[in-house]
């Protein structure tokens, strides 16, 4: 049968992370193991983990204090974890862990290779987002789209399940949100078949955003999406 892993990375989810843990597995279809990736928050996330972590063997703790970010966070929770399938999301609720059989599903049974958690097609939709966030979301999707194709429609989606055997091939690159746009567009190009599959993103239940809350913190970040695309534009054509 085959096994899937979960990736949880963590900064700061002390009041999400134990529900999280227990939606995941109890939506669960197949078996299933739960990887929380750490950065050592100072707000008690990891510990609570380490808690569940020593009653169940289907978590697990990563706690880094050597290594910081997201994308490394994720890269590290593939090669520890051993499903055959690793699936990885935002710990704050936004993406709920009920479509995981969903995206687990359309590779299972639709021999997808990765299956993209989409708020851009039909029944997906973005309502925990402020306007300006949408915005800034929606115009990267769209540079993206018309470079790269529309075989995906959310780029910066965040909520993926693939075949582990995608990453023998491919290494998550860059610091943030950006590594999914690089990701996307080099596993089309390498030929993997990419599928979407539509989730409703709420607001945080928790904690506060990482990404940012104004304007500057999205003009700060949005540089390295634009960055992202430009190299991916320019220099890796198939
Ligand atoms: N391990 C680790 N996880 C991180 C780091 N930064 C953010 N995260 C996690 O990455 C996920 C996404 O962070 P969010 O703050 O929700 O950012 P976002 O979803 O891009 O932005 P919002 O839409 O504003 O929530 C959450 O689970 C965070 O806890 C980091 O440096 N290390
Ligand atoms: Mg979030």
């Amino acid at each position: 049968m085959t096994t899937v892993s979960v990736i949880l990375p963590t900064y700061n989810e002390k009041d999400n992370i134990t529900p999280l843990v227990e939606a995941v597995l109890r939506s669960s279809q197949h078996p299933t193991s739960v990887w929380v990736v750490d950065d050592d928050s100072p707000d008690g996330t990891w510990q609570r983990v380490a808690e569940m972590a020593a009653h169940d063997p289907r978590v697990h703790l990563i706690h880094r204090t050597d290594a910081k970010g997201l994308t490394s966070a994720i890269a590290r929770g593939i090669r520890d974890s051993d499903g055959d399938i690793v699936v990885w999301m935002d710990c704050d609720f936004s993406m709920p862990p009920e479509r995981i059989p969903a995206l687990v599903n359309a590779i299972v049974r639709e021999s997808a290779d990765i299956a993209v958690g989409s708020r851009y097609v039909a029944g997906g939709a973005d309502v925990g987002h402020s306007l300006m966030a949408q915005a800034f979301s929606r115009t990267i999707n769209l540079a993206a789209g018309l470079l790269f194709g529309f075989g995906v429609h959310d780029y910066t989606s965040g909520f993926i399940a693939a075949r582990r055997v995608v990453f023998e091939r491919i290494e998550l690159t860059g610091d943030y949100g950006e590594y999914c746009i690089d990701l996307l567009v080099r596993s089309q190009r390498q030929g993997w078949r990419v599928v979407e599959v539509p989730y409703l993103c709420v607001e945080r239940q928790s904690g506060q955003s990482k990404t940012g809350v104004n304007a500057m913190d999205y003009i700060r970040r949005g540089r390295h999406y634009v960055t992202t695309i430009g190299r991916l534009a320019l220099h890796h054509r198939p």
